[in-house]
């Protein structure tokens, strides 16, 4: 074909192999499903709630869009709602608001009248099907605001605060949980959990699932609001990995899967997609979760608000972002969004 009326003697760019034709590939909305090599489904999405000691709380979370902190009372119409759209898992965090709770070695942290126990036997009693994880840590429930027991010096004691961990994952499963997970990078405390498990007669019945590579850095902050967890000193650089560590990070999940991890998480997600696609070759026979942490929520709706972005299509691009790079489960504060997103038509 020519185009000599545009451009003078210009032929038609034959390919010069037939696999130089892609587009045919993708050129239906269906065929661009079809070529996400994971699809996302409800069942995908990890629920973050926030539980607060009074029982009838019900509070915006300014800081995080559509978030609330929520009491046992309210939390279970609301979560009542998510499970009739399709809900299938919720991560719990235990936020202590009454005074003089929190102390040195968060003992509220696994009070049986405390927050995160009371409403996982609500849960489990009012909703026999939802998969009920607790977050471990003790961020939440110490006076200094960090995830371990401190030396007077403010360093973590490793063997204290691993053994206080365990004790705490053991009776949230105790309780009824289907799954720990602890997020507080102390070395060593997913065996130790593991044990306290195997010990408790609960392992074969509570899924361990290790923040394996949790970074420092910026973007828990709106978490912190929530949670009221942010250290009162110092930081975590000492115990969550440092943001340039890919090598730090293939350590620790290697470490953890041998400690007995049932399956891993990176966090946050889409600034560490590099390290997803790691553990994924790495962690090739288990579950691979990553956590779509406060920041990065907060950052897409702030872009959205701007007009930078379209919200439900950047959450779709950040979402299958995780997917491609090796993650199958997400932890995410759009989940709510997700469970009406996911029943619109396709295209
Ligand atoms: O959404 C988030 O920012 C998650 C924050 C995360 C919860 N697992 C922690 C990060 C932090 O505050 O350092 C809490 C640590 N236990």
């Amino acid at each position: 074909m020519s185009f000599s009326k545009h451009v003078a003697t210009y032929t038609d760019p034959q390919p010069t192999e037939i696999s130089s034709i892609l587009q045919g590939g993708y050129h239906h909305p269906l065929l661009r499903l079809w070529q996400n090599e994971r699809q996302l489904t409800k069942a995908t999405f990890i629920y973050p709630l926030f539980i607060t000691d009074d029982p009838d709380e019900e509070t915006v979370i300014d800081s995080l869009p559509n978030q609330k902190r929520w009491g046992v009372n309210k939390v279970i119409p609301y979560v009542r709602e998510l499970v009739s759209k399709g809900l299938t898992s919720v991560i719990l965090f235990g936020v202590p608001l009454k005074d003089g709770v929190k102390d040195p070695v968060g003992t509220a942290a696994d009070d049986p009248n405390g927050p995160v126990i009371t409403t996982i036997k609500a849960l489990r009693e009012n909703f026999p099907k939802l998969f009920i994880a607790c977050d471990v840590c003790l961020c939440e429930y110490t006076s200094h605001g960090h995830c371990g027991i401190l030396r007077d010096d403010g360093t973590l004691i490793r063997e204290e605060s691993v053994r206080r961990l365990a004790a705490v994952a053991v009776n949230y499963a105790r309780a009824g949980a289907h799954c720990v997970a602890p997020s507080d990078m102390v070395d060593g405390r997913i065996l130790a959990i593991k044990r306290g498990l195997i010990d408790a007669g609960l392992a074969h019945r509570t899924t361990l699932l290790s923040y394996s590579a949790k970074f420092s850095g910026n973007l828990y902050g709106p978490f912190r609001d929530a949670a009221g967890s942010a250290p009162s000193f110092g930081d975590r650089k000492s115990y969550q990995l440092p943001p340039g560590g890919r090598g730090l990070a293939r350590r620790a999940i290697e470490r953890d899967l041998a400690e007995g991890a049932d399956a891993i998480m990176v966090k946050p997600s889409t600034f560490y997609l590099d390290i997803v696609s790691d553990a994924k070759g790495i962690a090739k026979n288990v579950p691979v979760a990553v956590y779509q942490v406060s920041g990065e929520y907060a950052m897409l709706h702030a872009a959205a608000e701007k007009g930078v972005v379209d919200l439900k299509t950047i959450a779709f691009e950040a979402a299958n972002g995780c997917l491609r790079a090796g993650a199958s489960l997400i932890i995410s504060y759009f989940t709510p969004d997700f469970l009406e997103w996911l029943d619109e038509p396709l295209y």
